[in-house]
């Protein structure tokens, strides 16, 4: 019989201890942040709008990523469970892609 069914302590005339759950058993997910990487070629429009579409940044936010990347390498465009981190992923990339830009985008556990 399942432990939640029945009242703790022993009361309920089968001779049988219950043990009870004390932690909830729900575990918090891993969370992965979505990076975009620097490169010579893509134009910085383009990322900018890249940024905005799918992160749902405002144009100054999505300027100021941007540009963090385009001074330092890399930059942190979110932070997402891993199947919206992937999702991310993909749809960047397929995007540059289909408009044959260099753009990477990777994602990495935090
Ligand atoms: N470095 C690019 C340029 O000068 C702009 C750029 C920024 C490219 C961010 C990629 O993730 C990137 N046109």
């Amino acid at each position: 019989m399942a432990s939640g069914s029945r009242a703790p302590g022993g009361d309920d005339r089968s001779n049988t201890a219950i043990i009870t759950r004390t932690k909830p058993k729900t575990k918090k997910p891993s969370l992965y942040r979505v990076l975009l990487l620097n490169d010579d070629y893509t134009p910085m429009e383009f990322v900018v709008l890249v940024v905005e579409r799918f992160f749902n940044k405002s144009h100054e936010d999505a300027y100021h990523i941007m540009m963090h990347v385009h001074q330092n390498g890399v930059g942190e465009c979110g932070v997402f469970t891993y199947e919206v981190a992937e999702t991310k992923v993909t749809q960047v990339m397929d995007f540059a892609r289909k408009h044959q830009h260099p753009l990477q985008c990777v994602m990495e556990k935090k």
